[in-house]
């Protein structure tokens, strides 16, 4: 017998097919995530879950699912896992780390590019007709954007998709200055990165790039207070997790124009509501959480989800093995 998984979403065929190769494999194929209820009904039948950010695998759940072994999340962040207790249950954890960084650096820079050069706004503009019933054709102050040349990048979190967003930052000829719980100086100096504390770097940044994972200590660490200390003129993009900037203050400083406007990938409630008021600023570029949707990236996360439970079934230690500390609870395998 082999055991089984239950992959709450649609992963690709290929690594469904490798998969069967060792589990007995349950794909929840629906566009909508399974209810709480679904999902704890099969932690408590499964030995292995594979999960997305909208599964909340919380210690409730955990403690019920009593032959889960690993659960094997689709994402690089996991703060929908409550790791602690899976690793007092001697559960594993892990996650994809590494191969969604490319896409999620260059998410952000479009997103960068799209407030600074006022993309969207300008396709609204053409799309529309209104730029047609200007009939000017071309007027020297028409969509006026921001260049980034000389300007300063400020990076909130220098992990991997932090330093490859400044990477890219310096072949724009930008300033790079970062922030981050631990200072790396052989990383700053690899990158040509000046450290900050995080408010020195609010007051000098002309873009605040967001790369810090959610947790007790960032939730609402942009905050009303430190989306004062911005420049008027700078750019807040966010493709981290929502929760990290308060929303209600980032409204307040869009409306009141303490900055210059703001690129989001994620958002503290997802789906965001049609009506949602930053859905009303043009100086706002919205996109629905797609920082890692690429072909590239979402096919190599799904494959690192496959070795992770392969590695398991196999014995051994999972490649991206979140909770380290599970080594000593249990041996990997079942
Ligand atoms: C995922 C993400 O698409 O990896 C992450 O942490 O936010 C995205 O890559 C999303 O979380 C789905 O699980």
């Amino acid at each position: 017998m082999k055991p089984r998984v239950f992959v709450t979403r649609e992963l690709f065929p290929d690594v469904i097919e490798k998969l069967g190769r060792y589990y007995d494999v349950e794909v929840w194929d629906r566009y909508q995530p399974p209810p709480y209820d679904v999902l704890l009904e099969k932690a408590r039948e499964v030995d292995a879950l594979v999960s997305l950010l909208s599964d909340r695998i919380d210690c409730n759940l955990l403690k019920q699912a009593k032959r889960l072994r690993i659960v094997a999340q689709y994402a690089v962040g996991y703060d929908n896992i409550d790791v602690e207790c899976a690793t007092n249950l001697g559960i594993y954890v892990t996650n994809t780390p590494g191969v969604l960084t490319e896409a999620t650096a260059e998410l952000t820079w479009a997103l960068i590019l799209a407030v600074a050069r006022r993309i969207v706004e300008s396709d609204v503009f053409v799309r529309w007709g209104e730029w047609w019933r200007t009939r000017t054709g071309w007027h020297p102050h028409m969509m006026l954007g921001a260049e980034l040349k000389g300007k300063t990048l400020g990076v909130v979190g220098l992990g991997r998709i932090g330093s490859r967003v400044a990477e890219i930052g310096k072949a724009f000829g930008m300033k790079i200055i970062y922030y981050d719980v631990k200072r790396n100086v052989d990383l700053e100096k690899a990158l040509g990165a000046e450290y900050r504390d995080l408010d020195t770097l609010l007051q000098e940044a002309d873009v605040v790039s967001i790369h810090v994972p959610l947790t007790k200590e960032t939730h609402h660490m942009i905050n009303e207070e430190r989306l004062k200390k911005m420049k008027k003129t700078a750019i807040l993009v966010n493709t981290a997790r929502g929760a990290i900037i308060d929303t209600n203050a980032l409204v307040k400083a869009l409306t009141e124009g303490w900055i210059a406007g703001a690129g989001l990938d994620v958002f503290e409630q997802e789906p965001l509501p049609p009506n949602h008021p930053l859905t009303s600023f043009k100086n706002v570029v919205l996109v629905p959480h797609i920082g890692s949707a690429t072909y590239e990236a979402r096919h190599a996360m799904a494959e690192l989800v496959a070795e992770n439970l392969i590695a398991f079934y196999e014995g051994r230690e999972p490649p991206t093995l979140v909770n380290r500390e599970v080594l000593r609870v249990r041996p990997p395998g079942f």
